[in-house]
């Protein structure tokens, strides 16, 4: 469908402990991908100034992100792992497509609406203008896949827009300049400079639900430690909290169908099935029929199994400060050099006067 090189970019924001929802609806997808394609992986620690502008550990919470990215079985050698604020041209190519995109792009966006809450005026102009800053954290590398849980979806969506509009916005220039790549969009073909991206999403772990809640989403926000499963927890605290974790008194049930209604017990179902790497269906081939009180401990010795070794290299890794600080000066040299081939052209395109 197009042309454009394949190339894979992904995130995740320094906001505090990795969990559960994160590794499985992200991180293992990352790891998995680096068979097949080139691949990015960020730290986004501007994107995480929207939340939060003064961190007491900003410095210390990007290197941790880095470490379990290691742990998780990245290889910074063959891919490229970094931190954003180390290629500025993230920032510049969000200026320009914050006048592309349209304020009311930004304020349908579900994710704005629920951090910001009900008092919107005082949200700050970054949280609003975040997907403008994803976008252009893809696009700087003209990326084609990005693999993400299913709460980005909308953003992914976003970004395509944008994407879209630069094509035709500028089409002219483009074409001008030679500098487009054929690419199919619905029945017709476009000459554009930036590909639409398209989303990984997918599997029984797409989104990971709070422990506690099965409407609401596993989160690292979240105020309750017990919602979620972080990648740093001991053995005790992950049986602790499956044992702890909310669900109904019915048993499972042995098909699909019989979790409709029933988000608590799908989400520790979802869980096991992204651990074991296997469908729910399978899951409940096996566990139909029986209580929680059989699935959990179950399900938490499989977490352990899983979690221990990571948790353990993320240690290891972390105590070689000199070491996840060189991947990311390596990554950010490399990020950066093709981070600027994009927006030497992007100048170009839009005509900004340059040396
Ligand atoms: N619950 C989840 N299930 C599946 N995937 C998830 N992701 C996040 N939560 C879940 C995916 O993890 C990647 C990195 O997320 P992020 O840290 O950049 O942003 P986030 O979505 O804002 O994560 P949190 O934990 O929910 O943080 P807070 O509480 O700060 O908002 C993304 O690919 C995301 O889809």
């Amino acid at each position: 469908m197009t042309a454009f090189k394949p190339l894979v970019f992904s995130g995740v924001q320094p906001t505090g402990n990795l969990h559960l929802g994160n590794y499985l609806g992200a991180i293992k997808k990352f790891v998995a991908l680096q068979d097949t394609s080139d691949c990015i992986y960020c730290v986004v620690d501007l994107h995480s100034l929207t939340a939060q502008l003064v961190h007491e550990d900003l410095k210390d919470q990007t290197r941790a992100i880095t470490a379990a990215f290691l742990a998780s079985g990245i290889d910074p050698k063959k891919h490229i792992v970094f931190n954003q604020s180390r290629v500025m041209q993230h920032a510049e190519l969000a200026w320009i497509f914050n006048c592309v995109a349209r304020i009311g792009w930004m304020n349908r966006m579900t994710q704005f609406k629920d951090k910001a809450g009900k008092d919107r005026e005082n949200a700050s102009l970054g949280l609003l203008a975040y997907p403008s800053l994803m976008a252009a954290d893809i696009l700087v590398y003209r990326a084609t896949h990005v693999p993400v849980g299913d709460d980005q979806k909308q953003h992914l969506e976003l970004t395509r827009d944008i994407a879209q509009k630069f094509n035709n916005d500028f089409s002219d220039r483009i074409a001008g300049l030679g500098v487009g790549v054929e690419m199919n969009v619905g029945e017709e073909t476009v000459n554009g400079f930036f590909p639409l991206t398209e989303p990984i999403i997918g599997g029984p772990a797409a989104r990971i639900m709070s422990l506690r809640d099965g409407s609401k989403k596993m989160s690292k926000s979240d105020p309750s430690d017990l919602s979620r499963i972080n990648l740093t927890d001991d053995a005790d605290s992950i049986s602790k909290k499956i044992r702890k974790a909310k669900t109904d008194p019915e048993a499972l049930p042995g098909e699909l169908d019989g979790l409709a209604g029933r988000p608590e017990a799908e989400n520790l179902v979802g869980i096991y099935a992204g651990l074991a790497e296997i469908s729910k269906e399978a899951v409940l081939k096996e566990f139909g029929g029986q209580q929680f009180s059989v699935f959990k401990p179950a399900l938490a010795d499989l977490a352990v199994e899983k979690l221990a070794p990571v948790a353990g290299e993320m240690r290891r890794i972390s105590g070689d400060r000199a070491y996840v600080d060189a991947v990311l000066s390596d990554g950010g040299e490399r990020a950066g050099l093709l981070a600027e081939a994009t927006m030497k052209t992007v100048r170009d395109i839009i005509g900004l006067l340059q040396g």
